[in-house]
């Protein structure tokens, strides 16, 4: 007995240490692989698809290519986790098999029917090519993990036909679906008719046959091809989240699209209405209407999806962050594509916008860090940061300005966030300087910016990659986004998740979010280095930091 204890003790240690050996190695050579982020061992990952909690285990499966580091062979890949952070994979859970998505198994979603049991529509590519939506539910309801799916002989469950003349190109990203007050579930489709973006709405009785709406949901002329729409209920009085199939008062509902044409995710709030047997949303009068103004990130992230996780009372949105790199250098990589990390997403009080933030499991991973407060900024100063991993951390900073009196004024024609922090810069900025190499040769900066409008100020958020790295080819674009604070009132917060190639920043609390994916040559692992910094001539006052290392999470 004290013998085989001892042999397994000894078989754990030389584990241990060929996971530690292996994990040296594997950060020597893969500099851009993240350490917290959800992704892959290897190959190409892109859509997060039917996320879900069941029996208390959350669900992420994923449109994965087992076969390489390029988009092809799409299976949705299988993992799941007790707290958000920590994954298990699992065996890929939906692959061609039927004839109606033997071309491959597209985007979809995850219902919870009556009695708790999921149901998962997604898009399956027929061997016409064309685009169809299929059913798939699990084979032992009683397995939390569920590892099986089984696919129904009904499928397709919703094609195109000569009757409907739905485009069969342009079809696809079920959503979940919501159960109507008649006991019908309704669930839309993306879609578009020339460059006309349509949610086409589906009703069922029983979640196998399904009926087109004489109407789409919605639709909005020239926004093209509307990819994995996603529509969901927000409370206006707190951050709770509420199921997908609430009405009533106290609530307003967000639709969004991953606009195709500019992979940008953009949504509008408005009022859903069920009126004289007819589904229509309405976008509220000035609220964001599904352009570049509305994006949920500003930065990389597509073909997001939220989920109601009942055990927390929180809506969930995932994204997909994906490489700025070409194809040869995913490939020589041998891995491409990261999910963002799972945010909680709400109404503002302002009930104009939607807020997002890093879900608070993340904290747990927090270990060394570095705290102070009321600390000044010189005009034209950097202070480095130090005592956190800075290719690994978690920093945020709350800045406060000593002075109103030379805000820089904000010319009027200027309109576009982007192209502001694109052409002008830092200006008078403060922010972080991240993922930064000792002499400063390479850096990212994340900053705000304040400006003097017409009776108010504006700021601006940027996420600036033109110095991120040495690599000549690699990307070097711009982000920018407006946030809704009030500098006079209210702090002017940063908040960023560091790990090694993504920069996920959240400006104002979470009322502007900019992702940015970088690949520095200097600025790597123990070489990184983090500064504050203040480009304005008078100085500001750091009246919060908190910067953390962030310790590995366990994922593949
Ligand atoms: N990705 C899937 C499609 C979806 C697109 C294919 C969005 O279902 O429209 O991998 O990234």
């Amino acid at each position: 007995m004290a013998l085989s204890l001892n042999y397994w003790l000894i078989i754990c240690l030389i584990s241990l240490v060929q996971i530690q050996v292996s994990q040296s190695i594997h950060r020597d050579d893969q500099p851009y692989r993240t350490a917290y982020h959800f992704q892959p061992p290897k190959n190409w990952m892109n859509d997060p698809n039917g996320p879900m909690i069941y029996k208390g285990i959350y669900h992420l499966f994923y449109q994965y290519n087992p076969k390489g580091a390029v988009w092809g062979n799409i299976v949705w890949a299988h993992s799941t986790s007790k707290d958000l952070i920590n994954w298990s994979p699992h065996p890929i859970a939906i692959y061609p098999s039927i004839q109606s998505d033997i071309n491959g198994c597209w985007s979809g979603s995850a219902t919870i029917l009556s009695k708790g049991k999921p149901a998962i529509l997604y898009t399956g590519i027929n061997p016409q090519n064309q685009q169809v939506q299929n059913l798939a539910i699990p084979k032992n309801l009683s397995d939390p993990y569920l590892i099986e799916w089984i696919k129904p002989q009904s499928n397709p469950m919703m094609a195109p036909t000569e009757q409907n003349q739905i485009n069969a190109s342009s079809f696809r990203d079920p959503t979940t679906a919501w159960l109507g007050r008649d006991g019908r579930w309704r669930v839309i489709v993306g879609n578009k008719i020339g460059r006309r973006g349509r949610a086409l709405m589906f009703r069922s009785k029983d979640f196998v046959h399904w009926t087109e709406a004489k109407h789409p949901l919605y639709s909005l002329r020239g926004t093209g091809m509307w990819e994995c729409p996603d529509f969901f209920p927000v409370s206006t009085s707190g951050e709770d989240g509420v199921d997908t199939s609430k009405v009533g008062k106290g609530l307003k509902h967000v639709l969004k699209a991953s606009i195709n044409d500019g992979f940008f995710d953009s949504y509008a709030i408005g009022t859903y209405k069920y009126n004289l047997g007819k589904d229509v949303f309405v976008p509220e009068k000035g609220s964001l209407r599904l352009d570049s103004q509305s994006k949920y990130d500003h930065g990389k992230f597509y073909a997001s999806k939220t989920f109601f996780d009942s055990s927390t009372k929180r809506r969930i949105l995932w994204g997909w962050i994906n490489e700025s790199t070409d194809a040869a250098t995913d490939i020589k990589k041998g891995w491409s594509g990261v999910q963002a990390i799972p945010r909680k997403i709400w109404l503002d009080k302002s009930g104009n916008q939607l807020v997002q933030w890093p879900v608070k499991e993340i904290e747990k991973l927090r270990k060394g860090q570095v705290i102070s407060s009321n600390t000044e900024l010189k005009g034209g100063s950097v202070l480095e940061i130090s005592g956190v991993t800075a290719s690994q951390a978690d920093v945020e900073i709350s800045f406060e300005m000593s002075t109103f009196k030379n805000v820089e004024e904000l010319d009027p024609r200027w309109s576009d966030p982007q192209a502001i922090c694109s052409k002008n810069g830092a200006g008078k900025g403060f922010g972080l300087l991240v993922l930064a190499s000792k002499k400063l040769e390479e850096y990212t900066a994340v900053y705000l910016r304040v400006f003097r409008a017409k009776n108010r100020y504006v700021v601006l958020m940027c996420s600036d990659q033109s110095r991120s790295s040495l690599h000549l080819d690699y990307d070097k674009t711009t982000y920018g986004a407006f946030v809704d604070v009030n500098p006079v009132k209210e702090k002017l917060s940063l908040r960023t998740l560091i790990d090694h190639s993504i920069v996920e920043s959240f400006g104002g609390e979470g009322k502007a979010c900019i992702t940015a994916r970088v690949y520095p040559s200097i600025a790597i692992d123990g070489e990184a280095r983090l500064y504050a910094f203040n480009n304005g001539t008078h100085n500001v006052k750091i009246s919060k930091l908190a910067a953390y290392s962030i310790k590995d999470a366990r994922i593949s």
